[in-house]
């Protein structure tokens, strides 16, 4: 057996590529990974917090140190080989005042859309992030199925985009659509590349990365672009496994 290449890392973008929106991660992608780890680097990114991101992957907090590293919310919660090193903070970062400029005008903007149907919590406050959810994220599957239909038709979230950058362009903030159902605000800059400042002081030759949302406006543009990473545009998981298979093995 070869040993294991430390100098190359693959970083995973979650939703879309490594499983469906919101969904379980697949016994054949969790196989694949488990293969790819045995020859280089293997992480994750997400835009989501660590609990939604565990429960993907299909355990609970404590399956954080079977990556090698772990990035939530983009990087902000960072994790390596289980242990947290890094953790930012929006309400630390942000003056209240304007925080709670963005939260009432955004909660103002979704009392006023009329949708299929509307559940609860529109607003998640996270660690490095606000989450806005015009459905509501308690809401069911189906009901995040039948949003996600009626905003590829209605434009809902591109709409509300347009509308927070109008109303706080000078805010310094980002307004991205990274899953199916909300919006994330982050602070310019702390996009998914935020994560490569803890694996470039590792000093890899080479990073992949691999998303979905790789075109302009989605969450994993700006590392899909950077100079430092090789990367690779999925279209589903199975695009996904299919490409490791190629690049691999
Ligand atoms: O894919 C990453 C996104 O996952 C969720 O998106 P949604 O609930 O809209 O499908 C959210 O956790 C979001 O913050 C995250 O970027």
């Amino acid at each position: 057996m070869t040993s294991r290449d430390m100098t190359t890392i693959c970083l995973f973008d979650i939703d879309g590529t490594l499983t469906g929106a919101r969904k379980k991660i697949r016994p054949e992608m969790e196989e694949c990974l488990k293969k790819l780890k045995s020859k280089v680097v293997v992480g994750l990114v997400g835009g989501s917090d660590a609990v939604k991101i565990t429960e993907q992957m299909g355990g609970d907090l404590s399956i954080i140190k079977e990556f090698d590293y772990f990035f939530c919310e983009n990087g902000l919660v960072a994790y390596k080989n289980g242990e947290q090193i890094g953790e930012q903070s929006l309400s630390k970062y942000m003056d209240e005042d304007k925080l709670q400029e963005v939260i009432n005008f955004s909660l103002n903007y979704m009392s006023n859309l009329k949708l299929p149907c509307k559940r609860g919590t529109f607003v998640e406050f996270r660690k490095g992030m606000l989450n806005l959810c015009p459905v509501g994220r308690s809401c069911s599957q189906a009901e995040r199925d039948e949003f996600g239909k009626y905003d590829e038709e209605h434009k809902i979230r591109q709409k509300f985009v347009d509308a927070l950058y109008e109303k706080f362009s000078t805010f310094g903030l980002c307004y991205v659509i990274g899953g199916q159902i909300s919006i994330d605000v982050i602070p310019k800059g702390w996009d998914k590349t935020f994560c490569l400042q803890f694996v470039e002081k590792d000093k890899f030759k080479t990073i992949h990365f691999f998303g979905d949302k790789t075109q302009k406006g989605g969450n994993d543009y700006e590392i899909y672009e950077d100079s430092r990473t090789i990367g690779h545009s999925v279209k589903s998981p199975e695009d996904t496994m299919k490409l490791i298979e190629e690049l691999f093995f």
